[in-house]
């Protein structure tokens, strides 16, 4: 009862011909609620996304999404959001930084061999979960505002191209690296929309500053960035250890370190990030067993413990086999860099896994005790 006499009165807040100062009015106080909800930034845009649809059927074209069949299935419907969802005229962008403060330097971490490095957005709580729950809240705050409207929230989790439609919203622009960044905050942040009938004001696209800067380019370390804003997935370390349920490339293990889940070397050299923000959000801090991890100790987890740890965790997606085989790479790339008797407890803890029931699991320990040889 009380829903519907919020709706009735927001309703009557509603100008009786929907004119253009009453929806301007909307979209800044909608930006304001959305800080509010603990968003940084909010913009709006419409839904026209031709050049990128060109770019994205380039991009499938030339099968640089790999294995990742549902970024082909569902035709053009990713480039236009009326195709997905019929009757949007508008999509709200939302972005949400993510950055732990707390955690030790990245750059120090991917300089030690025997640590496991996770990349920062997954450290914590899945954002998923946590970005899509706020947009729903900031959703349900307009429609007491303004009344029932069309809408449906997205945090990756349908066919959207978020990055296109948040660089048209004015929260940033696609950098050389393919991610999205921002003048004033780098680009450790999430994005998510709300895609609405909703005939709001939408805002400036956000210009490129990324100049005669190539940092992202020269850092990678398996050179997935084949050229400006193009990005290979199949040879990025992102995609090799979280999306790839298969054997990873022979010849792109010893590029991928000690990186057991994602990567984030591109960001790490950006000279934008300079001014990013860390994220004050307690879903995103960091947990215990993932901040600075001995490779041993992960690999010793057993299915239940790794079920218990990942919990809640967007780590828990890859399942307990490529854990075991991400952690098999890095330990191998561990002992390459590795003498002595410090390789004793990584030859031990390989050993233990070399009868592991999973074939995968087995061959990729294979190819890491073999790398002491080498
Ligand atoms: C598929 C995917 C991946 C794939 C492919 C990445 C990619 N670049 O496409 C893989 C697994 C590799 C990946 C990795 C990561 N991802 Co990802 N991923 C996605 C996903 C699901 C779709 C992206 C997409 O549409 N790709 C399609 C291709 C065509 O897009 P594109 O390469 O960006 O190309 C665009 C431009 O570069 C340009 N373009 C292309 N070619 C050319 C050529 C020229 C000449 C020009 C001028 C322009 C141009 O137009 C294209 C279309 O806009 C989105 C969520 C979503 N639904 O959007 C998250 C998303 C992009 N990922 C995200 C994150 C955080 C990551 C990682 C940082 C995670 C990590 N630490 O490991 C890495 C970053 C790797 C990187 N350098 O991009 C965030 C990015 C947030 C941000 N600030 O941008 C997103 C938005 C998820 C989210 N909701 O927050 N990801
Ligand atoms: S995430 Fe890593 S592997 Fe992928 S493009 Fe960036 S630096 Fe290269
Ligand atoms: S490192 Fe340089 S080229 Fe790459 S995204 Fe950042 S500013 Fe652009």
């Amino acid at each position: 009862m009380r829903v519907i006499i919020a709706r009735m009165n927001a309703l009557k807040n509603r100008p009786a011909n929907d004119s253009r100062e009453f929806y301007a009015r909307l979209a800044t106080d909608l930006k304001e609620w959305g800080r509010e909800l603990g968003f940084q930034q909010i913009g709006v845009t419409t839904v026209d996304l031709d050049e990128h649809e060109v770019r994205l059927l380039e991009w499938l074209r030339a099968g640089r999404h790999g294995e990742m069949a549902y970024m082909a299935r569902h035709g053009t419907r990713r480039s236009r959001p009326h195709e997905l969802m019929p009757g949007t005229i508008r999509v709200i962008s939302a972005r949400m930084d993510y950055l732990p403060a707390d955690t030790a330097s990245p750059l120090v971490l991917l300089e030690r061999p025997t640590i496991g490095y996770v990349s920062r957005y997954a450290l914590g709580r899945d954002y998923h979960k946590v970005v899509r729950a706020r947009l729903k809240r900031l959703a349900a705050r307009i429609e007491q505002h303004s009344g029932p409207f069309g809408y449906r929230a997205f945090v990756d989790s349908a066919p959207v191209l978020e990055k296109a439609l948040a660089e048209n919203a004015g929260l940033g622009w696609i950098g050389k690296h393919t991610n999205l960044l921002n003048r004033g905050a780098g680009s450790w942040f999430f994005l998510g929309e709300i895609y609405t009938d909703l005939p709001l004001p939408p805002d400036r696209a956000a210009s490129n500053h990324c100049g005669q800067c190539q940092a992202c380019i020269d850092i990678c370390p398996t050179r997935a960035i084949v050229a400006p804003y193009q990005l290979d997935a199949r040879r990025c370390i992102s995609y090799l250890t979280i999306e790839l349920r298969g054997s990873i490339p022979e010849a792109l293990r010893p590029l991928i370190g000690n990186r057991i889940y994602g990567c984030d070397d591109c960001q790490l050299v950006c000279p934008w990030n300079r001014f990013a923000r860390s994220s004050g959000e307690p879903d995103f801090a960091p947990r215990e067993a993932l901040r600075t991890p001995q490779l041993t100790t992960l690999f010793a987890w057993s299915e239940p413990q790794f079920l218990e740890y990942t919990a809640g965790s967007a780590i828990r997606r890859i399942g307990y086999e490529c854990w075991l085989r991400n952690i098999a790479v890095a330990l191998g790339n561990a002992l390459r860099v590795t003498e002595g008797g410090a390789q004793t407890p990584i030859v031990a803890a390989l050993t233990t896994r070399l009868d592991h029931p999973s074939p995968l699991v087995r061959e990729h320990v294979s190819w890491a005790l073999a790398q002491k040889e080498k």
